[in-house]
């Protein structure tokens, strides 16, 4: 079991407080006088870098939060997550992602039996499906060579492969296309589908449960048009493959259980990417890259794992963020790619993030008097420059940005990556300093700059699937170790729940034409202008 230690009546908390008062008032600016900050406010990782020197904090403030950490048990909670106890309790399972991107140890233990055999087993199939893919091997019914490949999923089934094959385009096949249907609205299977040419088309059911009802509804459809074209049910076989853990609901689907890429309760769906939900990533990219991918999430996992706090990358992201979080009454956080493969990286993170640690009831049952999850958003950083980056620069609130970027481009055109480059430091730079009246020569406040605005740099040498793997896995862990600090269950999502049960009793409503008396006004007054 985890702890239980509600955070603000901890010591260090108490000492944050008072801290606090003293920070409240300084600015960043006058940090830099010491030369050696960057030095000792940044950390090299392999192909990583973190500069966290732009924050507001002193070697006084990193002390105290690193005595939060150990207060809120920290380093028990990351041996517990990593040895398989059920640590996500409201579900009764164990959180276990980081074993589908282990090639270190050779046993992992839930519940009394070794793992990896069963990941080692999938891994393998997915190797060898991919593979025959996209040698041409695996052929539609006709014959034909598969040249698109459908990604039928939402959410957790969805966001991860979405995210990562825009992410890893240039390392995609010349020969295959990857799309996507999550929404169920019907405009995005119509658009996809009106390009496909069936005989060429794979279409990849992901979904854990299986039950999931925009899934299974666009799932049914796309059969549904498929064999409007074959006329014959055993064509089914050759274009649609599943991964989930419902062999049951996936063989009544029609589609061949030998077909079927299994993943486990062990692993939730929004940290399901590197299970057999990244089947789309593989087929993509080829399994030597998405494995590749893996390798890079690991290394992570074995720095979160065994890296004193002081220099542990995700501990240092998290605890920087819950001092403005916490203290400062920050209520977003922004994540600011400078590349533009990443332009799905801030939307994945939403997700992780949001649906993580967006919970208001701690580890006791008890509803909690302090923030939790921030309101993640984003966008590539050049395009927010021109957008919203105003707000950042010269509006009332307090916004930490993560900024992100490649040293090196994948694509070398003339002078562009000098000048992302140079747009990248420029605003972290005038995000820091700010631009006082005297500075602004022409005395005119509303050129001023507060500045003293909070940014991490996040520099990669280039965007390889092993640097992705890695960003994935910094982020997972900063949210888990915010939600151990925060004293919340980060790996339920029961708030998403209740929304959907309301739904399919109002979706009887919509089909019998009947307004049921049992809704507020509101959602009566709306439901008969719908259906009138
Ligand atoms: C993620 C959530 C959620 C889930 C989707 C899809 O952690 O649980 O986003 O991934 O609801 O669920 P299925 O994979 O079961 O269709």
């Amino acid at each position: 079991m985890l702890h239980k230690t509600n955070p603000t009546k901890t010591k260090s908390w108490q000492k944050l407080l008072d801290h606090f008062k003293d920070m409240n008032s300084v600015h960043m600016r006058d940090f830099f006088a010491d030369e050696q900050r960057f030095k000792k406010y940044s950390i090299r990782f392999e192909d990583i870098l973190l500069d966290y020197s732009k924050n507001i904090i002193t070697d006084k403030t990193k002390q105290l939060l690193i005595e939060l950490a150990n207060e809120c048990n920290l380093k028990d909670s990351i041996d517990k997550m990593f040895s398989g106890e059920k640590i996500n309790e409201t579900e009764n399972r164990a959180v276990l992602h980081t074993a589908l991107r282990n090639f270190k140890h050779d046993s992992i233990i839930e519940d009394g039996n070794n793992i990896m055999p069963k990941i080692k087993d999938i891994r393998k199939k997915m190797r060898m499906f991919s593979d025959a893919v996209r040698s041409g091997e695996w052929r539609g019914y006709t014959g034909k060579k598969i040249k698109n490949i459908v990604n039928i999923g939402i959410g957790g089934s969805h966001l991860g492969p979405a995210m990562v094959t825009e992410a890893l385009k240039f390392y995609g096949s010349n020969d295959i296309r990857v799309f996507f249907i999550s929404n169920v609205d019907g405009t995005e299977i119509t658009e996809i589908l009106k390009d496909l040419d069936h005989e060429e088309t794979l279409f990849l059911i992901a979904s854990k449960t299986f039950t999931t009802q925009e899934t299974m509804t666009n799932a049914y459809s796309v059969r549904e048009w498929f064999l409007r074209q074959t006329r014959d049910e055993e064509t089914v076989k050759k274009h649609f493959v599943a991964m989930s853990t419902n062999k049951e609901k996936v063989d009544e689907f029609g589609i061949d259980t030998e077909n079927m890429f299994e993943f486990w309760d062990f692993v939730g769906g929004r940290y399901s990417l590197f299970s057999a939900i990244g089947l789309s990533v593989a087929l993509y990219i080829g399994y030597d890259r998405f494995e590749e991918m893996m390798l890079g999430a690991s290394s992570i996992d074995e720095h979160f794992k065994n890296t004193n706090f002081e220099n542990n990358i995700p501990v240092l992201l998290a605890l920087i963020s819950i001092w403005y979080i916490n203290f400062f009454g920050a209520e977003s956080e922004v994540i600011l790619p400078y590349d533009q493969y990443l332009h799905r990286f801030p939307a994945y993170l939403q997700q992780a993030n949001m649906e993580s640690n967006g919970k208001s009831v701690d580890r006791d049952g008890k509803l909690v008097d302090y923030s939790t999850a921030p309101i993640i958003w984003g966008e590539p950083g050049t395009n927010g420059q021109h957008s919203f980056y105003q707000l950042i620069h010269q509006g009332t609130k307090i916004i930490p940005a993560d900024f992100i970027v490649g040293k090196e481009p994948l694509n070398k055109i003339n002078e562009h990556h000098d000048i992302l480059l140079s747009n990248f430091l420029g605003q972290t730079e005038a995000l820091m300093k700010g631009r006082t009246i005297e500075e602004v020569k022409d005395s005119y406040p509303y050129k001023v700059f507060k500045g003293n605005q909070p940014t991490n740099s996040i520099i990669y040498d280039k965007l390889t699937p092993n640097v992705l793997g890695k960003l994935i896995a910094l982020y997972e862990h900063k949210i888990f170790v915010q939600g151990i600090i925060w004293n919340i269950y980060s790996f339920d999502q029961w708030g998403v729940e209740y929304g959907k049960q309301l739904a399919i009793k109002i979706q009887s409503d919509i089909k019998e034409g009947k307004v049921s008396q049992d809704h507020d006004c509101s959602t009566k007054g709306l439901l008969k202008y719908l259906i009138d």
